[in-house]
């Protein structure tokens, strides 16, 4: 059958600065979150590399941005790092790295190759973070001002802007999860912490929008659908649409409806956590700024079943629910994360029908495997389970895009291999790969290879 995508399709991959640019002397970069802690705590970091180590993209891009051309590209998602652009995150701006970004952008733009620009991609400013980050409100309008920098600076030429990528991480991962930085487990904060995040991004959204530039403004989300147990007991069915409220809904609904959902709203009353800074005026900030677009990064559903488990000693989202490991799943023998492919069709045609159909992309999908370089052949790495992984999933975009969803493009994460938190090189996930032990030598990978052939004819047969 052949899978043909329309003659505009946005073809390409993302990444993120902290993840690739690295730390390079003079380049008037402040310290972020990770830089820090990896100072502090380097033992937490696979193998011990840290964000300093990475594929320097801040020096290498344009032999980079010849690599994207090469695997078919026509757009590449980078995030601008805060702590790069203004080094304290509230002060001056650091002309080196205007200089930098401006050249990164001209770059693209010259190659063919749309920037998509993210703003936020988990590296709050060191010493925001010492100011207790996202838990407090003056990071909110700090945040607004960096992101009005970046318009002034670049929205001749950027013209389709993120304000964050993944918000709920930041709060299931630092402030439930533990994985990230400042490894705190409490509900309350962490719920303060996803409010703010959501009323950053609809201030940065109002000040895109005041400032008149013709592009669109959106945020990424790793949307995971929620499936219960068994769709036909109603204990199992609420559980799972609880879950959903927690972890899509609650950055769903600001940044497409502009409210947040009533059940997360009525848990979180009940058990007095509403965050102390919530007021009428900022909740009309929400309303009225919300998205042009919306990133959809899909990697794994969750599967949920009602709570068998006892509650833990504090309140904590999985009060409500309990997860289980659905029998037929099928497993990324690579890595542990289940793989489901219709999955990504599910949140598609949610948007459909819930969110008005509302412009999107998927953003992010991918597959992550540990010792990758035990699949290299003369050279190459021979990833044919990325190519099968990638294929399977876009036929089910095509089934959602002939059913009327408006999906405008499909990005991988990643491009190049690249530094990922605490796992650093552990997964890779690229179409092209990096010989860390060779100074970040970067080569193409098959499926790079293949991903051409793909965006070249807008589609493959299979
Ligand atoms: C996404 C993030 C990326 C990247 C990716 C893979 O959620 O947006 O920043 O980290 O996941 O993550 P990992 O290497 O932990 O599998």
């Amino acid at each position: 059958m052949k899978y043909q995508f329309p003659a505009d399709f946005w073809w390409g991959s993302a990444a993120s600065g902290p993840q690739t640019e690295g730390v390079i002397p003079g380049d008037g970069k402040g310290e972020n979150v990770w830089d820090h802690w990896f100072k502090e705590a380097p033992e937490l970091f696979f193998d011990q590399v840290g964000p300093a180590k990475v594929s320097q993209f801040y020096t290498r891009y344009p032999e980079y941005i010849q690599q994207m051309k090469a695997t078919g590209h026509n757009s590449y998602r980078h995030s601008i790092q805060w702590s790069r652009l203004i080094p304290d995150g509230v002060g001056e701006v650091n002309q080196t790295a205007v200089d930098y970004y401006n050249k990164l952008i001209d770059e693209m733009l010259a190659n063919g190759i749309e920037p998509f620009m993210n703003l936020y991609h988990f590296d709050m400013p060191w010493p925001l973070q010492e100011q207790g980050g996202w838990e407090n409100y003056d990071v909110v309008t700090a945040f607004a001002r960096y992101a009005e920098v970046c318009f002034e600076l670049f929205g001749d030429r950027v013209k389709k802007w993120f304000t964050m990528n993944e918000p709920i991480v930041p709060v299931e991962a630092g402030y439930l999860g533990e994985f990230h930085y400042p490894q705190v487990v409490d509900m309350k904060r962490a719920a303060l912490v996803g409010y703010h995040e959501a009323l950053a991004s609809a201030k940065a959204i109002a000040a895109y929008r005041k400032l008149g530039l013709s592009g669109e403004i959106g945020i990424i989300l790793n949307l995971t659908p929620s499936y219960p147990r068994d769709a036909k007991n109603p204990a199992d069915v609420k559980a799972s649409q609880i879950a959903d409220a927690f972890f899509n809904r609650s950055f769903l609904d600001p940044a497409i409806l502009g409210t947040f959902p009533e059940e997360l709203v009525t848990i979180l009353k009940d058990l007095d956590m509403l965050p102390k800074t919530l007021n009428e005026a900022d909740l009309a900030i929400i309303q009225d700024n919300t998205i042009d677009l919306l990133g959809i990064n899909y990697y794994q559903p969750r599967r949920v079943k009602a709570k068998e488990t006892p509650k833990g000693p504090q309140p904590f989202p999985t009060d409500y629910f309990d997860f289980y490991e659905w029998p037929e799943r099928k497993m990324n023998p690579y890595r542990g994360w289940e793989i489901y492919e219709k999955g990504i069709y599910d949140s598609l045609i949610n948007i459909k029908e819930n969110y008005g159909n509302i412009r999107c992309f998927i953003s992010e999908n991918g597959m992550g495997v540990e010792g990758e370089g035990r699949f290299l052949e003369e050279g190459q790495i021979q990833d044919g389970y990325r190519i099968e992984f990638v294929k399977d999933h876009l036929k089910y975009v095509h089934q959602a895009l002939s059913e009327g969803c408006n999906v405008l493009g499909y990005h991988m994460w990643t491009c190049m291999d690249n530094w990922s938190w605490l796992n650093a090189y552990k997964n890779r996930y690229g179409f092209i790969s990096i010989d860390l032990a060779n100074d970040g030598a970067a080569t193409i990978k098959k499926s790079g290879e293949w991903f051409k052939q793909v965006a070249t004819n807008n589609g493959f047969d299979d």
